[in-house]
């Protein structure tokens, strides 16, 4: 196990038989452990009494890929996951074809947005993504820029443009179409 402590000041261990005490209190304690393959298994919050919901478990795929992100409070066989851990799916080139968030907390990622899969086309751009069976396609120009994205079911969506330069030079979204979200004039001195 790897750690690292920051105080405001010198710390030390306690003296026995309290040694895996600091002499002050860190504002902050990370402590790592690794798999045999070299992968960070566990990142957790080392303060003594720490209860926040701070620290976080891996799981990989074969490649090395992390695939489980579990956040929670504890470590090792104490470790319990709760709000936010997520898990991926991803093809053999990388691309998640699922990305899911337990963003209640409750154990399952069948709540309402928790799962979002996607679709990728043979040059790994996201064509569609789903979510609560709603499929939210995306389209590109012939230089790959992204041109479209809906973002709804009620056919919401940003369209972005790019000048000769492939600067992103507008965001806009329909309802609003003539009143940009956003947008900027890049001079020909833009650096990207
Ligand atoms: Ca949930």
């Amino acid at each position: 196990m790897i750690g690292l402590t920051w105080a405001d000041g010198n710390i030390a261990q306690s003296a026995s038989p309290n040694q895996a005490y600091p002499t002050i209190p860190p504002i902050v304690e990370l402590a790592y452990t690794y798999s045999l393959g070299g992968d960070i298994h566990e990142k957790f919050d080392a303060r003594p009494g720490a209860m926040q919901p701070l620290n976080h478990k891996y799981i990989y795929d074969g490649l090395h890929r992390v695939t489980d992100s579990k956040r929670g409070t504890g470590s090792g066989g104490g470790f319990t996951a709760g709000k936010d851990t997520q898990q991926f799916a991803l093809d053999f080139l990388g691309n998640w074809t699922s990305f899911r968030t337990d963003a209640d907390g409750d154990g399952n990622f069948t709540d309402a947005g928790e799962t979002i899969s996607g679709s990728f086309n043979m040059v790994n751009e996201v064509t569609q993504q789903t979510v609560d069976s709603v499929n939210l396609p995306f389209t590109y120009d012939a230089g790959g820029q992204l041109e479209e994205k809906q973002t709804n079911s009620s056919g919401g969506k940003f369209i972005y443009r790019h000048d000769v330069w492939i600067q992103n030079h507008a965001i806009k979204s329909p309802p609003l179409f003539l009143l940009s979200v956003s947008q900027c004039l890049c001079g020909l001195l833009t650096f990207r």
